[in-house]
């Protein structure tokens, strides 16, 4: 568990984003697959981070300030259709302005639906972060909806959709499968 974790700051811009030299652990992934509540999980706090209703809303990259030592960072999710194509250009603009030459980040936790085949926006921003030469993991979200006799199944299928040789953890905010392993990885990162 993260401790002594409180919200800093949302920034809407490029021009916005902090320059600070604390360490950052950055959330990606499609709108409505579980950042803002995997951050909550994290820190042991139901309403830390706003869990949305309304997927897309949250176009702005949040700061959460963990104990002075680093940043939790829960990035504009991508994807949702309703959001028009300037707003999704504008989406994509910040996250990549953000992981793109940022040293200061130690590990980027990439969510993806457990239940579904990866959407092309999730092929696109594997390919992507592959690319960008960052540590990443991979963590398949809501286990919780599917059979604990399933995970693996599934788990094959979102490689195979993704051609990912990583491992993939499943995760659920509801059952909180796996969140010490989570969390060593991100301790281990930060040393
Ligand atoms: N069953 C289940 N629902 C989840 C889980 N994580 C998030 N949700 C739900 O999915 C919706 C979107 O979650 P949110 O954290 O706002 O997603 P974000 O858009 O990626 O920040 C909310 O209704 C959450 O309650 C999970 O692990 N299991
Ligand atoms: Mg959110």
């Amino acid at each position: 568990m993260f401790k002594n974790v409180v919200f800093e700051t949302s920034v809407f811009s490029k021009t916005q984003i902090l320059d600070t030299d604390l360490k950052q652990i950055v959330l990606v992934g499609k709108s409505n697959v579980g950042k803002s509540s995997f951050i909550n999980t994290v820190a042991n706090q139901k309403r830390l981070c706003y869990v949305g209703n309304t997927p897309g809303k949250t176009k702005s990259i949040n700061y959460f300030n963990v104990n002075n030592e680093f940043y939790l960072v829960d990035l504009p999710g991508y994807g949702y259709s309703k959001m028009s194509q300037v707003e999704k250009t504008q989406t994509n603009n910040l996250i990549d302005a953000y992981i793109t030459n940022n040293d200061k980040i130690s590990h980027i936790l990439f969510l993806i639906d457990i239940r579904h085949e990866p959407s092309n926006n999730d092929k696109l921003m594997y390919d992507w972060l592959v690319s960008q030469n960052l540590p990443f993991t991979i963590i398949a979200n809501k286990a919780d909806k599917i059979a604990k006799t399933k995970i693996d199944e599934y788990i094959l299928k979102i490689r195979k959709g993704l051609f990912a040789k990583e491992e993939i953890i499943p995760f659920s905010s509801q059952t909180r499968i796996n969140v010490d392993i989570i969390e060593n990885l991100l301790f281990e990162s930060l040393k």
